[in-house]
């Protein structure tokens, strides 16, 4: 969000004048006075036992937040905002091993970063089913957590003329699809052009990556050629509008540059609405090349695939209500969110009600398609849905989240928040029900609030109580860098497991008894197979020639929940941790000569630091 903020300081003199707003709303206030603004010490004490979880006590939410640019998924508890635990996905973490071991090593490939934007949980008939999460980052990658175990599992990517994949992963309501879609548009193929052919050579793509519905795994199954538009969000359609996705896109001037200027001269952008089920039928007839390897649709050889809605400047947020009926467009330079019906868009596509194209694609006309303006307040950004019809949308320049009404599109209600808030998430709130319980808006900024840790403050994250008229404010959390979009599901939809059970290992090098543990020798590779159980780390030392290549596969054959045992390698730069009833493998050259300790890095038991070794190159 930190380039969305820095196009909007720039982009008028309207936004100028609002942001000074901003600025006065953020100055750090007294705890004294703050104390006072927040009310009676009777509201403090209510607000406070809503969001006490006793000792030993579980909360009825997880919510699952993107990292951004650390790459992580962090794991939190409502309504305690308790952080829980932190997922690795795309950069490696010690404190789990991941990125260390060959398999998760492998699945990183080279690239050790990510920018982790949109999670999406696995959905069947448009409820979460608590199975998978999804997560994209701009590489180009997607990834699939399990929700079993809370384990990154499969990574896939950098998927081919697909650049800068910040429109994902939002998932279609039975989980056939997680999409894919472009900020960065580029020559399509690959091949270096100057940006001053930028308007015509240069395209966007939209893909559609196929989720087999029993594994889990992740295959691209098509791409769509697009305009050079920045692609920016997206969201399903749901019910009536099932088949159907919709994205917000930005830059619609095809512009270079100072993109903060050059890019916010239409009043009018677009939302692309894409017929999933027509591109795979068209796929499935043989249409589209082959480029780069990939199947793409380009729209001005197969009609009938993807339409343009024209949405206030500079959409952000495009959300398809619980039924499915409405698509919210916030159009973040504005002062009101669009609300699109989708009856009115399938009417105006079977009349061809069209204002003209772009590349071929028809652009329907806004005030055929348009049911609302709704008067939420300046830089709405996102919106999430509660029961009945109410609506919730973060404000960026105003900070504050609205409370509105589907279909009267009365606005109910305003809270500020502390400070710009970025997205919102709702509990259960991309579903076709949500709960209407509890809503966190994600802030970018924090300062004030919390004790000061210097120039890198933490983001700040807040808690609604949504269950009545008014919203209520009753939390504030510090989160790290930096949770762009989240989700809430009911806790009881997730069962994990908490060891792996032992008939499930078929590692080919799992050893389950100490007297298989040992070590091998094949000319110039070491096999160690190690087991690890309270309290030693079985061989106790093993031996390699300089040069050799040595593979440690670690078992912990625990079968108890939390007897987690970690293999560090000093000087090696080796770190595993391996779970109850898991296998793990590490690969490397024993370039150094010398002893080297390694050692349990998980506290275990009491003999928790007996449990050591030494490896020895001669
Ligand atoms: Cu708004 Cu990447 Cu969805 Cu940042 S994104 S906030
Ligand atoms: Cu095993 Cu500490």
């Amino acid at each position: 969000m930190t380039v969305h903020r820095h196009r909007l300081v720039w982009a008028s003199p309207l936004v100028l004048a609002m942001l000074a707003l901003v600025a006065t709303q953020c100055a750090p206030r007294a705890p004294q006075q703050r104390r006072a603004a927040a009310g009676a010490t009777s509201d403090i004490a209510q607000a406070a036992q809503k969001v006490y979880v006793a000792p030993g006590d579980l909360d009825p939410y997880y919510m699952f937040s993107s990292g951004g640019h650390s790459g992580n998924v962090y794991v939190y508890g409502i309504p305690s905002m308790r952080h829980l635990v932190t997922i690795p996905v795309f950069t490696p973490y010690p404190a789990t091993g991941y990125g260390f071991d060959d398999d998760t090593k492998k699945m990183l490939g080279d690239l050790t970063w990510g920018d982790a934007h949109h999670p999406a949980l696995s959905e069947t008939k448009g409820e979460y089913d608590g199975r998978w999460l999804f997560i994209n980052e701009m590489n180009g990658r997607i990834a699939r957590i399990d929700l079993r175990d809370f384990k990154t599992k499969q990574i896939l990517g950098p998927v081919p003329n697909l650049h800068g994949n910040h429109a994902s992963s939002f998932v279609t309501p039975n989980t056939e699809y997680a999409m894919m879609a472009t900020r960065f548009s580029r020559p399509v193929p690959q091949r270096p052009v100057g940006v001053d052919k930028y308007a015509t050579e240069y395209k966007g793509i939209i893909a559609g990556v196929k989720i087999n519905p029993t594994s889990g795994e992740m295959t691209l199954a098509w791409e769509i050629l697009m305009p050079p538009f920045d692609y920016d969000l997206g969201d399903a359609g749901k019910l009536v509008s099932d088949g159907w996705m919709f994205f917000s896109s930005y830059n619609t001037e095809r512009a270079t540059g100072k993109l903060e200027v050059t890019a916010s001269q239409r009043d009018r952008d677009y939302i692309a609405a894409v017929d999933w089920r027509a591109a795979e039928k068209a796929i499935a007839d043989g249409k589209g090349d082959v480029i780069d390897g990939v199947k793409v649709i380009d729209p001005a050889k197969v009609a009938g695939i993807v339409y343009l809605m024209p949405c206030g400047k500079s959409p952000h947020g495009v959300d398809v209500s619980p039924d499915g009926k409405y698509i919210v467009g916030s159009g973040k330079l504005q002062g009101v969110t669009t609300v699109f019906n989708f009856e009115k868009i399938q009417t105006a596509i079977r009349n061809r009600d069209f204002l003209d194209d772009e590349d071929a694609i028809p652009v329907l006309k806004y005030e055929s398609i348009k049911d609302a303006e709704v008067p939420v307040g300046l830089g709405p950004l996102h919106t999430q849905f509660g029961p009945d019809g109410m609506a919730y949308t973060s404000l960026f320049v105003d900070s504050a989240i609205a409370k509105w009404k589907l279909g009267t599109w009365e606005v109910i209600d305003k809270v500020p928040m502390s400070y710009s808030i970025g997205h919102l998430a709702a509990a259960e709130g991309d579903t076709v029900s949500p709960d209407g319980t509890w809503l966190v808006g994600l802030n970018k900024l924090s300062h004030g609030r919390h004790l000061s840790v210097g120039p890198s403050q933490p983001e700040s994250s807040q808690l609604l109580d949504i269950t009545e008229e008014k919203m209520k404010l009753v939390y504030d959390a510090f989160t790290e860098p930096e949770p762009h979009y989240a989700q809430i599901i009911k806790a009881d939809k997730i069962k994990p497991i908490e060891v792996y059970p032992k008939e499930e290992n078929k590692h080919p090098l799992a050893v389950w008894d100490i007297k298989d543990a040992g070590v091998t020798r094949q000319g110039k590779k070491v096999l160690v197979k190690m087991v690890a159980v309270r309290s030693t780390l079985t061989p106790t030392d093993f031996e390699a020639n300089e040069g050799d290549e040595v593979t440690v596969a670690i078992t912990n054959i625990e079968q108890t929940t939390d007897e987690l045992h970690g293999f560090g390698l000093l000087d090696y730069n080796i770190n595993l941790v391996v779970d109850p009833g898991e296998t793990k493998t590490v690969t490397f050259t024993a370039k150094k000569k010398g002893v080297f300790a390694y050692y349990c890095t998980n506290f275990c038991s009491a003999l928790h630091q007996e449990m050591q070794g030494y490896f020895i190159v001669k």
